[in-house]
């Protein structure tokens, strides 16, 4: 029976992606792939890959070890750390993308799922309740890259039939795994500080909402996109897809009714410049529509399901330390 491959797995989403694959598809089924091993969960719970997205040699001999027929291309440099390496950020995110659009133009794999993100918007965007079809003038490498990558995903749809599928994902928020290197990272790091010492310095302003989701969302959002009927889908560049918008000052707000005495400062650096060019909310109607999309987790639900999760945790790795 074909499998699915995960490249990127260690990452924040690609963990946690690979993980519920394994629940649903059973792990014999899905193979996980990184440039590293250092993830012990997804080394130790299923079949285990070293693969160089950046290498199509790597990914073909691993697509053919396996009898791969599906990918989800989780690898990307983020969008701060892609300011910090414009040119590492270009190869690395659009290399793996030609790699595996390539794969499927040539009938090697069947379906692709490839992540974008809100950074495709710009400064030029309508950044309240953005529409899906709109100005998109991304000023970061990272959002350059996924808008370019937007564009040949659908030139792949429209000129080779392949099956690729994509999100628009807003920041992503999960007591499981870290992200790194981006912009909206500071919504995860809140929570973990709360815990930990009561206090944290937000490195975005007080005021700067940003679209933002709990991961549980953002997993089965994908797992829905990629076992909708092709015809449902009828967007192939990427799908706007939505949940919260909330500023640093109103998340610290949410933190407070768990923990009373956590105090928030605010040292905005070079990410603030990244967070003021994109959307402050997102209008996902069209994936709603047209694949049923709902979130279920608002900053409340959300907040308390991070602060209950983390005092475990944290309470446990005491218990071992
Ligand atoms: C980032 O902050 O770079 C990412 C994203 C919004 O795509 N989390």
């Amino acid at each position: 029976m074909p499998k699915i491959l995960i490249i990127g797995a260690g990452g924040q989403i690609g963990s946690e992606l690979t993980l519920k694959l394994r629940d649903v598809h059973g792990p014999e089924r899905v193979v996980a792939a990184d440039i590293n091993d250092k993830n012990t969960d997804l080394v130790n719970s299923g079949i285990f890959e070293i693969v160089d997205a950046q290498d199509y040699e790597s990914i073909l001999n691993c697509v053919k070890k396996h009898d791969i027929d599906t990918i989800y291309l989780m690898a990307a440099m983020l969008s701060a750390t892609g300011e910090k390496f414009p040119v590492k950020a270009w190869d690395l995110n659009m290399d793996s993308l030609f790699h595996v659009l390539n794969l499927a133009k040539d009938n090697i794999i069947k379906h692709i799922f490839w992540p974008s993100s809100i950074a495709v918007f710009g400064p030029t965007t309508p950044s309240k309740r953005t529409p899906q079809h709109t100005i998109m003038e991304p000023t970061t490498v990272y959002g350059i890259t996924k808008q370019v990558g937007e564009r040949w995903c659908e030139y792949y749809h429209n000129k080779y039939g392949v099956d690729v599928r994509s999100l628009r994902y807003p920041g992503i928020i999960s007591w499981k795994t870290m992200p790194g290197g981006g912009t909206t990272d500071y919504a995860v790091e809140i929570y973990h500080k709360a815990i930990l010492d009561k206090r944290y310095a937000s490195f975005l302003s007080k005021d700067t909402e940003l679209p933002m989701m709990f991961m549980e969302d953002a997993i089965r959002a994908t797992l829905d996109i990629m076992e909708a009927p092709a015809e449902t889908i009828k967007i192939r560049s990427s799908y706007n897809l939505s949940a919260i918008s909330f500023t640093p000052s109103e998340i610290s707000e949410a933190i407070k009714k768990h923990i009373s005495d956590f105090d928030m400062s605010y040292a905005p650096d070079f990410r603030q410049a990244i967070a003021d060019s994109w959307p402050s909310s997102i209008d996902d109607s069209s994936a709603r529509t047209d694949w049923n999309w709902a979130h279920h987790f608002d900053l409340e639900k959300m907040t308390a399901e991070m602060i209950t999760r983390l005092r475990e945790k944290y309470k446990h790795s005491e218990i071992n330390s």
